[in-house]
């Protein structure tokens, strides 16, 4: 319980901070709407996933409920149209609606918008992700993947891990994703979309303000080392934009690339990792971390 409440203190901080600061830099359009999921403003041109986490579900061939928020950094609205995954035998969008007292969830077969440069948030007594007829239980700690599937964009394929009463995982907590994939070590954060999984490390493991050298490790979902593509790390705090701050990772061989990053402030910031090869579409893969005060 200590934890929990101490989390809401810091989301709590956090908001306050991001109100008294953000305003002058963001969008007009960003501004509305306040929501938890403010807290991480869409990035112009790139469809993301954050905050995910699955509530724990004691039973196979129970159910479960997954939360999470789209980001839409697109000039155009989306419709989240359904999801796909081997977790159960069949994975419904639901919204539970308060009706008269009584709480039910009804099934959203068409899914859910998400406007352009907006947030969807699924979360619990909200628009959820239900699980139904569980392969197997579903324990804290575990960490499964969902496919998200959009009409005007190509699906996103993420990894979910299951916390502790559906809490929201941290953000930089290092996720146990593709395990047999990720490099030694403690890690940053890590993402995967497009057919690419990238791990960051830190060195130090644990960024604190000033310098870093921010390491990329990029696979295919082969298991096979991105190399030859050309990764520029975009760097910012997520909070209060400090203007575009682009550096370029060096290519270290077997997958890595690695940047001397400067952070000027303790807080939450992003690293968007813009990973160019010849003749392919670039691939932008989105971190969330913390970094601490020195
Ligand atoms: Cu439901």
């Amino acid at each position: 319980m200590a934890r929990r409440i101490l989390r809401y203190t810091v989301l709590l901080a956090l908001v306050l901070f991001a109100s008294a600061c953000v305003a002058p830099a963001m969008q007009p359009d960003a501004m509305q709407a306040p929501s938890t999921a403010e807290m991480v403003p869409v990035e112009p041109g790139v469809l993301a996933v954050t905050g995910v986490r699955a509530r724990p579900s004691p039973m196979a061939g129970g159910s479960g409920g997954v939360y999470l928020t789209v980001l839409n950094g697109l000039d155009q609205p989306l419709q989240l149209t359904g999801i796909d995954g081997v977790v159960a035998g069949s994975l419904e969008l639901h919204e539970s609606v308060n009706d008269q007292g009584v709480i039910r969830m009804e099934p959203h077969p068409e899914g859910f918008p998400i406007p352009a440069r907006s947030t969807l948030e699924l979360k619990p007594g909200g628009k959820h992700i239900m699980l139904i007829d569980l392969a197997a239980p579903l324990a804290v700690g575990d960490v499964f993947t969902l496919t998200l599937t959009f009409d005007k964009a190509d699906p996103l394929t993420i990894d979910v891990p299951v916390a502790e009463d559906g809490a929201m995982t941290d953000m930089h907590m290092p996720m146990p994703a593709h395990a047999d994939l990720a490099p030694d070590g403690p890690t940053l954060a890590d993402q995967q979309s497009d057919g690419i999984h990238g791990w960051l490390t830190s060195t130090p493991a644990e960024p604190t303000r000033g310098e870093a050298t921010i390491d990329a490790y990029l696979v295919a979902d082969d298991g096979q080392p991105i190399e030859g593509a050309t990764v520029t790390l975009d760097i910012d705090m997520t909070n209060m934009s400090h203007g575009q701050y682009l550096v370029p990772a060096e290519a270290a061989g077997g997958g890595h690339y690695a940047g001397n990053v400067h952070f000027s402030m303790p807080g939450p910031w992003r690293i968007i990792a813009n990973i160019e090869r010849p003749g392919q579409e670039v691939i932008k893969l989105r971190f969330d971390f913390m970094v601490k005060r020195g």
